[in-house]
């Protein structure tokens, strides 16, 4: 427990044998329930995990790979099962300093966001990522921005920290299965008027290997402008739902 509320970490994995133990193993011990979700890797990650041997550990195995994005969606799904108040996400790939944890969890905590996500421009060390990263990063971030509306600076971050009543509100189901996610997840936030929160978190770039390709730029930026249309349609069928329904009193008031 952390300040009465229960907290879950989620974290996923695909091919992360070598470092998910030692991600697994930082964990802080007020941290209640752990859930691994395994996105059908073919080297030794689900034994990795087993192998630490934390009995808050649930392992979750997809039986085929479906994506960074349904790993988390599937972690989110057992850890409001499991009750849990906060749902954080941190990467198998040991990317994310635990360190940084209360910082991330804090302002759900206190009830003053519904989802928070690192920026990692805003800590000390930002300089350490690669300049790729940083340019791609920011680009997206531009994109998100525009669409959504909010003022968010490092939307390709995974590590993230939602409420679990916000999550129960999010038709979470329909979330990007792939790299495209953290896009596609602010803008179903953004649409539902949900407050989203940035902390500064320490950007960790060491001995692990990225599934991101340039190419993702493109595939994200068709993830956002389908997100859009897809809140735009909503909301004009919802606006003429509420024009049918108050249509007839309008007419009775006709003389
Ligand atoms: N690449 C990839 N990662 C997955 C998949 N399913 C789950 N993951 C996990 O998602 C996390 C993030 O994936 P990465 O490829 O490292 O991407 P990233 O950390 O957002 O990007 P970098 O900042 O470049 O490392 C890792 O813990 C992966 O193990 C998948 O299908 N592909
Ligand atoms: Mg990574």
């Amino acid at each position: 427990m952390f300040r009465q509320a229960k907290i879950a970490v989620i974290v996923p994995c695909f091919n992360e044998s070598r470092l998910v133990g030692r991600a697994l193993a930082r964990l802080p011990e007020w941290v209640d329930s752990v859930v691994a979700v395994d996105d059908a890797s073919n080297d030794c990650t689900a034994e990795a995990i087993q192998a630490v041997g934390d009995p808050r550990i649930t392992l979750v195995r997809h039986s085929t790979n479906q994506g960074v994005g349904a790993a988390i969606r599937t972690g989110y799904r057992v850890a409001l099962e499991q009750r849990a108040d906060v749902l954080a996400v941190m990467a198998g790939d040991d990317q994310m300093d635990p360190v940084d944890l209360p910082a991330v969890i804090m302002p759900i905590v206190t009830g003053a966001a519904d989802y928070v996500k690192g920026n990692r421009f805003l800590h000390r060390e930002a300089a350490n990522m690669p300049l790729l990263r940083r340019l791609g990063s920011g680009f997206l971030s531009a994109a998100t921005r525009m669409a959504s509306g909010l003022s968010i600076d490092d939307t390709q971050c995974g590590f993230t920290a939602l409420s679990a009543v916000a999550a129960r509100h999010l038709p979470l189901e329909h979330l990007w299965p792939r790299f495209g996610y953290p896009n596609d997840l602010l803008l179903l936030l953004a649409a539902r008027g949900h407050r989203v929160h940035e902390v500064p978190v320490r950007p960790v770039y060491a001995d692990e290997k990225s599934g991101l390709r340039p190419w993702h730029i493109v595939q994200i930026l068709g993830v956002i402008a389908r997100r859009c249309w897809q809140e735009r349609a909503l909301q004009a069928s919802r606006a003429d739902v509420r024009a049918q329904m108050v249509a007839p009193n309008v007419n009775r008031l006709l003389p």
